[in-house]
């Protein structure tokens, strides 16, 4: 079945979610009229900015997404081994296709592949890709806001254990409030099974610092694409040469923070309004939080997750850990 379905979220039908465009308004507003001000990195990724993401993950200094393409692919077996038969994989978002295709390659006979993801259109495109591929799995997008309260379809009858997948360590760019949250959404809805969680380790700052400050500039690119992104949707007035992009490594907080910091004293027109910016003055727009193999286990088990086996590469730069869900 390719139909996405929709998944109300408040128990009356409603979406639960605004329109994403009134909703990038709104928190744009909020960012703009606050100090110091910041937004969610959820608006990097309109179809330019999930393009330049992709652009990111192949780069040579940005190690996370081959390192944990490595891990999967040299640890498939053993995660294999702890879904055992029939599992279905419940993966929050819908990105990383080449990620859950090692999964599947390995699992002995997965039974359904649910990717739930707020973009109903990139849903329904690698759904579409999935199911060609592999048209024994049964594949059921679910276009849904997975950070809210989750209601997905009940287990198929005779399947196995229900496996989340949250890769690519996004759980890194929540806050520390939101990634409980969502660990603990997370649990409800895998309620007796178990959680397969991507976690970018802490490590060299120099080494972060590169990741984030590529030789291409093609992160520069992808920050400066959420002003892009507000002219364009939302008929702000941002100058976007007179901002430029800041990612460093803050130690005692354990993230790196992105900005966007205007090169000089500068009036942004939105409509009737103007936003003031003075030189240096920076718009927040991602924290990228590293975890600690024991700080990513402590957060799982205040949400109420078993943590299980943990999978990492040589040089420890990422992990890969199997969460049991709470029964
Ligand atoms: C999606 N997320 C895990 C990426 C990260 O590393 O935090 C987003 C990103 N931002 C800049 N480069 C990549």
């Amino acid at each position: 079945m390719l139909n996405p379905q929709f998944v109300p979220v408040d128990g009356h039908g409603r979406a639960g979610h605004t329109e994403p465009r009134a909703a990038f308004a709104r928190d744009l507003r909020a960012a703009l009229t606050s100090r110091p001000r910041s937004i969610s990195p959820k608006y990097f990724y309109d179809e330019r900015g999930s393009h330049l993401f992709d652009a990111i993950c192949g780069l040579p200094e940005y190690y996370p997404t081959r390192t944990e393409l490595r891990i999967l692919q040299s640890h498939a077996r053993e995660i294999a081994a702890q879904m055992g038969p029939r599992a279905e994989i419940v993966e929050f978002g819908a990105g990383s296709l080449r990620k859950v295709r090692l999964l599947l390659d390995a699992m002995d006979s997965p039974a359904r592949y649910l990717p739930i993801d707020i973009s109903g259109e990139h849903l329904a495109r690698s759904a579409h890709e999935l199911q060609r591929d592999y048209p024994r799995i049964e594949v059921q997008p679910v276009v849904a806001d997975y950070t809210q309260r989750l209601l997905l379809p009940a287990s198929l009858p005779g399947s196995g254990m229900r496996v989340g997948f949250f890769p690519g360590s996004t759980i890194g760019n929540f806050t520390p409030a939101e990634a409980l949250h969502f660990l603990q959404v997370a649990g409800q809805v895998l309620r007796g099974g178990a959680l397969l969680l991507g976690a970018d380790l802490v490590k060299d700052p120099q080494v972060l610092h590169a990741a984030y400050n590529d030789a291409q500039g093609i992160t520069a690119e992808f920050n400066l694409n959420l002003l892009q992104r507000a002219n364009r949707e939302l008929g702000t007035a941002f100058d976007v040469d007179g901002f430029s992009h800041s990612a460093f490594y803050n130690a005692p907080l354990h993230r790196i923070e992105m900005h966007l910091v205007s090169r000089r004293r500068q009036s942004v027109a939105w409509g009737t309004e103007r936003f003031e910016f003075d030189e240096g003055e920076t718009l927040h727009t991602e924290n990228s939080y590293k975890f600690t193999i024991e700080s990513l286990r402590a957060l799982a088990v205040d949400a109420g997750f078993r943590p299980g086996p943990v999978w990492t590469d040589e040089g420890r730069m990422f992990s890969v850990h199997w969460l049991h869900a709470p029964q």
